[in-house]
């Protein structure tokens, strides 16, 4: 079977969208760091919809900080793949043209270094996970002592994390007289552009403080709130869209059909017109990330952690459960609601409405495991911060904490059957460790794995760990979940 690329587009049938612009004219003006499913499906689909609109030089270098296996799977189809957005009705299917470029970091750090100071880069954006940022999650801080971190500060001109490739290169544009390139975040963490300025800012600190005061002065982090749910691409997915497409496609994705973007609106060097692809562009972006982080990625995680435990393999096979749906709706009304500060005029009821609906879309098989990765640095946005803003007005945390609780079984490394879990997430030793003699079915013993898990600040901080009464929610869900597995559990949790 041919593989998509320019010269085979043509013979694409007539029912797929393809790029209706030319792409060799346009330059490159974003380069993207962590080039995953996510960003295919979602930023460079807003830029392929302004390059069709308007043309103009905001091409995207996709750049892998980690896998070689984007670029295998891109470069010899000129950078084409298909998005297949699907839902019970259906698939559409559209060809993205926006990237023109890709790079693998460790092959060449100092031609990635120019690529990004070069001066047509006005955009540098990034889709690099929650780890990606080598922060402490609980505090928003850079960790001096993580390897990479500490690697790209003794040879800062051959980086190998974003933050070494963004001072990096910011350095360079400033020995070169040129003002710095926008950097935006687009992942999942609070405040986003805000924390990554600080991260930035406290690296360059490290190498030359008047660089990290340039960047202070004339820099532009603007903070984005993403949405799109993007399961990652499995073989089948790879193999249907053969024959859908007549073509090879060893990069497609498949993700929903919603999708929201909304972005403060600070650029250092001017923007796609993303507002003509439906991204909103705001003032403040804090009271939408707050909205999706609590409530979209809040109840992600707990249907993830409870959702697994319980056998089930995805997200909307967890929803099939009414009562799985039911705590949800519970978790969602009665503890992260409450905790939002929205602007007038945004309709919470609807979009929680939505998200269920969204969960339960049968089409897509997002993975219970694939959400629960790197527990430990999502927890604090999406469960933590629901908690703290509850405690401090005498709200219920008691279905967060379920979630919480449900974590820690998950880290623990073993199911409700003994077998084991193959937890992902950068303090998966650790967390094994800490769980590594507890007989969960032993009087006390749960409380005792959540006294030990409760002391790893990276996660809880120093706050959550003095409040008795978290203390109580947690070891009281997690003895339940011992004693009666997780169906069970959920299912008296939310009746009751
Ligand atoms: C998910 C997110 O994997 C996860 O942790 O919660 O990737 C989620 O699908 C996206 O944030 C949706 O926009």
């Amino acid at each position: 079977m041919p593989r998509l690329s320019s010269g085979t587009a043509a013979q694409l049938p007539a029912s797929v969208r393809q790029p209706g612009y030319d792409r060799r004219a346009c330059g490159v003006g974003i380069v993207h760091l962590g080039i995953g499913a996510f960003h295919r499906a979602h930023q460079a689909v807003y830029t392929d919809d302004v390059l069709s609109e308007t043309g103009g030089d905001w091409a995207i270098c996709g750049v892998s900080l980690r896998q070689r296996s984007v670029q295998a799977q891109l470069d010899p189809q000129d950078g084409l793949y298909c998005v297949v957005e699907r839902d019970g009705s259906g698939d559409a299917r559209r060809i993205i043209g926006a990237v023109t470029e890709t790079l693998f970091a460790p092959d060449d750090p100092v031609a990635l270094v120019a690529r990004m100071a070069d001066p047509g880069t006005r955009i540098v954006s990034l889709t690099v996970t929650e780890k990606g940022y080598c922060h402490d999650p609980a505090s928003g801080r850079l960790k001096l002592d993580d390897p990479g971190i500490a690697r790209d500060l003794r040879d800062p001109a051959k980086p190998s994390t974003a933050i070494g490739f963004l001072v990096a290169a910011l350095a360079a544009r400033r020995r070169a007289g040129h003002s710095p390139f926008t950097v935006m975040s687009c992942d999942n963490l609070p405040h986003n552009g805000k924390m990554l300025a600080g991260l930035v800012e406290a690296y360059a600190h490290q190498l030359d403080p008047s660089l990290a005061g340039w960047i202070g002065r004339e820099g532009a982090f603007p903070s984005t709130m993403v949405d799109r749910i993007v399961p990652a691409t499995t073989d089948e997915d790879r193999a249907a869209i053969e024959t859908q497409l007549g073509l090879q496609d060893e990069g497609v994705v498949v993700c929903e059909p919603f999708r929201q973007w909304v972005i403060e609106d600070r650029f250092t060097q001017g923007r796609p017109a993303w507002e003509d692809a439906g991204a909103q562009l705001v003032e403040d972006v804090a009271p939408f990330e707050d909205m999706k982080l609590r409530l979209l990625n809040g109840s992600h995680s707990m249907l993830a952690y409870l959702g697994y435990l319980a056998g089930y393999e995805t997200v909307a096979e967890t929803m099939a459960n009414a009562d799985f749906e039911k705590l949800v709706r519970r978790y969602m009304q009665e503890e992260a609601e409450p905790t939002l500060a929205l602007p007038t005029g945004v309709d919470t009821d609807g979009y929680q409405e939505q998200l269920i609906q969204r969960f339960k879309n049968p089409a897509l098989k997002h993975r219970t495991w694939q959400i629960a990765m790197d527990g430990s640095q999502k927890l604090p946005q999406r469960l933590l911060s629901v908690i703290r803003k509850q405690m401090e007005c005498g709200g219920s945390f008691e279905l967060a904490s379920l979630a919480v609780a449900a974590w820690m079984r998950y880290a623990s490394g073993r199911d409700e059957t003994g077998q084991g879990i193959d937890v992902r997430d950068p303090l998966a030793e650790r967390l094994a460790a800490l769980a590594a003699d507890v007989d969960g079915n032993a009087d006390g013993e749960p409380e005792a794995l959540v006294a030990s898990y409760l002391t790893v600040k990276e996660v809880f901080g120093e706050d959550l760990p003095r409040s008795e009464a978290f203390r109580e929610a947690l070891g009281g869900a997690l003895t339940r979940l011992y004693a009666e597995g997780a169906r069970k559990t959920v299912s008296k949790t939310a009746a009751s």
